[in-house]
């Protein structure tokens, strides 16, 4: 087997605008070295701004796509994105209880960035019922977390309101949550000199919990950070990495290719991320320094 590369899966729907989705997954994917194949769950009509319109692909299409891709091809990891019905929902569930989806990242897909539901009624319950309960790692940003566990997303307002919530979707079965700290108004890191803008997100499973730390980005070019962070942890796994490398290592990532497409003007919305680092690869280095800390409680 030497010289092949890792293969990874992806199950999510397609953003035409190539921000976020299935597109953002296997750029992360391919700029971490690791082969994307893909099953897509619906095709968006979609750019920086609006989503346009959704055309899902029955369940039982999505379900040919997995079961043709594993038949063939080494998948040592998977990511889930938009997932968008709880019939899809149902079969990948099913798949994945089934030992055939290893290395399950499960990214909760709900709403777009730009407001737009991406995730029929019922699917809720359904993710907390019939795919967390297989889920190696789930990514919910605070709104999803206050979906997953029937909180109003307003009291999410610290470290410790993120630490709750991650251990009820511990409960629901996840080995390990990881609450995305994003939206979270006013952090500050004071580490190095002196204080600046910081994300925290809380990683937890089931005995630790980790705060992440990375620098807050100014930017509005944000579409398919989600995304593209569930598919660098999964493309982190397929290499072999561990669950805390791997989530470190893709928050390095996304953190870089935040910074290097944070002076592009693509689209007139939330423009998409530099995934293969041509900003650096420009001479912008210098500009992408990044302070990760992590502290354990
Ligand atoms: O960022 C979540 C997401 C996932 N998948 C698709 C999307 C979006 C956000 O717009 O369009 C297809």
């Amino acid at each position: 087997m030497s010289n092949q590369p890792p293969v990874a899966l992806t199950i999510a729907g397609s953003d035409s605008g190539a921000g976020a989705g299935i597109q953002a997954d296997i750029k992360t994917m391919g700029a971490l070295g690791v082969f994307a194949v893909t099953a897509i769950t619906a095709v968006t009509a979609q750019n920086t701004s609006i989503v346009d319109g959704v055309h899902a692909i029955p369940a039982s299409f999505v379900h040919d796509q997995i079961s043709t891709v594993l038949a063939d091809l080494p998948v040592a990891a998977t990511k889930t994105g938009m997932l968008g019905s709880v019939e899809t929902i149902e079969v990948v569930g099913k798949c994945a209880e089934s030992g055939h989806l290893p290395n399950l990242v499960v990214d909760p897909v709900m709403v777009s960035s730009s407001g737009q539901q991406l995730l029929d009624g019922g699917g809720v319950i359904a993710y907390r019922e019939l795919l967390l309960p297989s889920a190696l790692v789930v990514t919910p940003n605070l709104w999803e977390a206050a979906l997953l566990c029937g909180t109003d997303p307003a009291e999410l307002t610290d470290l410790d309101s993120m630490v709750s919530v991650a251990r009820s979707i511990h409960d629901m079965g996840a080995r390990w949550v990881l609450v995305k700290g994003g939206h979270l108004a006013g952090v500050e890191s004071s580490s190095g000199s002196g204080p600046r803008p910081s994300v925290p997100d809380v990683l937890y499973d089931g005995a630790t919990v980790t705060v992440l730390t990375t620098d807050r980005v100014d930017t509005l070019n944000t579409h398919g950070t989600g995304c593209s962070l569930s598919a660098a942890i999964a493309a982190r796994l397929a290499d072999g990495a561990d669950v805390v490398t791997a989530v470190t290592d893709a928050k390095q990532f996304v953190h870089l290719a935040l910074v290097g497409g944070a002076g592009w003007h693509l689209g007139k919305g939330h423009g998409p991320l530099d995934h293969f680092g041509w900003s650096y690869a420009e001479g912008c280095r210098d500009t992408a320094s990044s302070d990760e800390t992590a502290t354990s409680h």
